[in-house]
């Protein structure tokens, strides 16, 4: 909730031998900010360092709390409450805003993109543009992208080698229909669940396994759970440091470029913090006893998600020539 207070200053001046008294108003901005991850995450510590620079050149006009560890609730709904302005500011994965913002799913079709640079320069360009529009027109302002690597799967019971392998396995999935097709499509069970649920429910039994990066897989430690690791690298999904836009219209324009500089400038601290933690949490996991394969062709996988992109295409034929750039692109 944004909390305004309201400071009036007067200040005098002496104006051709009369005083003159003016009264200016400077307003006081407490923002709340939504976090999923523990607090020595990369996407954790480029928030605070967003914060602590909008603190600094706002003079503290503008200061914020970041609730990290899910504390405000889990990321569906999150979602809705930053487009309801109840939450201020937030670091999402474009995966389940995907649910109700068409435009981010581009992001979210396996493979569409071909590395993690050109991710990079697709996010810090046209697409970017693109895709941030599409989450304005929803009330999310879009204030840097950050880097999610790539999501592989993992679970109990065997290393996945081909499409086929995952044939009857339950995958946790992020809320969002794309990944439920995407699972489906290689006749596995899908299920959409909360971040927050997903240990217990590997270790219950009640899914086999999930998807993610190497971060995620660790510092929520599935890898204790699931220790079939297999490098897929089926989606390389931007995350996205964003403000409410009910938030974000109460701001002068000032305050709202040093909102945006910020947010870019945490978004490549957040790329650079990235790097080292996936090659920490890969040691980690492997230390833990992972067993990690990489799988030398993705072609079967890659062949086996058209039905995903046929389906997606189908519902949203205005987002074709989206979809088009990125796989056109070198
Ligand atoms: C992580 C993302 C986080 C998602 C989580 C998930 O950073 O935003 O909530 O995956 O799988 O990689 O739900």
């Amino acid at each position: 909730m944004l909390h305004t207070s309201i400071r009036k200053t007067f200040a005098c001046a002496a104006i051709g031998g009369s005083l003159v008294l003016a009264a200016s108003t400077a307003s006081a901005v407490e923002l709340r900010g939504w976090n999923i991850h523990v607090e020595d995450y990369p996407v954790s510590i480029a928030m605070e360092s967003f914060m602590e620079e909008v603190t600094e050149r706002t003079g503290g006009e503008i200061t914020g709390q970041i609730y990290h560890n899910g504390v405000l609730g889990s990321q569906p709904d999150a979602i809705e409450q930053i487009r309801l302005g109840v939450i201020d500011f937030g670091e999402f994965s474009l995966g389940p805003m995907g649910q109700s913002i068409p435009e981010t799913n581009v992001v979210s079709l396996p493979f569409i993109f071909s590395s993690i640079p050109q991710m990079y320069e697709l996010m810090d360009g046209e697409v970017g543009e693109a895709i941030g529009a599409g989450m304005i027109e929803k009330g999310i302002v879009p204030l840097g992208w950050y880097d999610a690597g790539a999501r592989s799967f993992y679970n109990s019971v065997r290393p996945i080698n081909t499409p086929a392998d995952v044939e009857g396995l339950k995958v946790r999935v992020m809320s969002n229909d794309l990944f439920v097709g995407m699972v489906e499509a290689m006749d596995g069970n899908a299920t959409p669940m909360a971040f927050a649920e997903v240990y217990q429910s590997i270790k219950t039994g009640v899914v086999d396994g999930a998807e993610n990066n190497p971060p995620s897989y660790e510092s929520t430690s599935h890898f204790e759970v699931a220790q079939y690791y297999s490098l897929t690298e089926h989606l390389i999904i931007p995350e996205c440091l964003c403000m409410s836009l009910k938030t974000w219209e109460t701001l002068t324009p000032e305050q709202q470029t040093i909102l945006k500089e910020a947010g870019h400038a945490s978004a490549l601290l957040q790329r650079e913090l990235w790097q080292a933690r996936e090659a920490a949490s890969m040691e980690i996991v492997q230390a833990g006893g992972t067993i990690v394969n990489t799988i030398e062709d993705k072609a079967p996988f890659q062949e086996a998600m058209a039905p995903v992109y046929d389906q997606f295409l189908a519902d949203n034929p205005d987002l074709a020539d989206l979809v088009n750039m990125i796989r056109n692109a070198e």
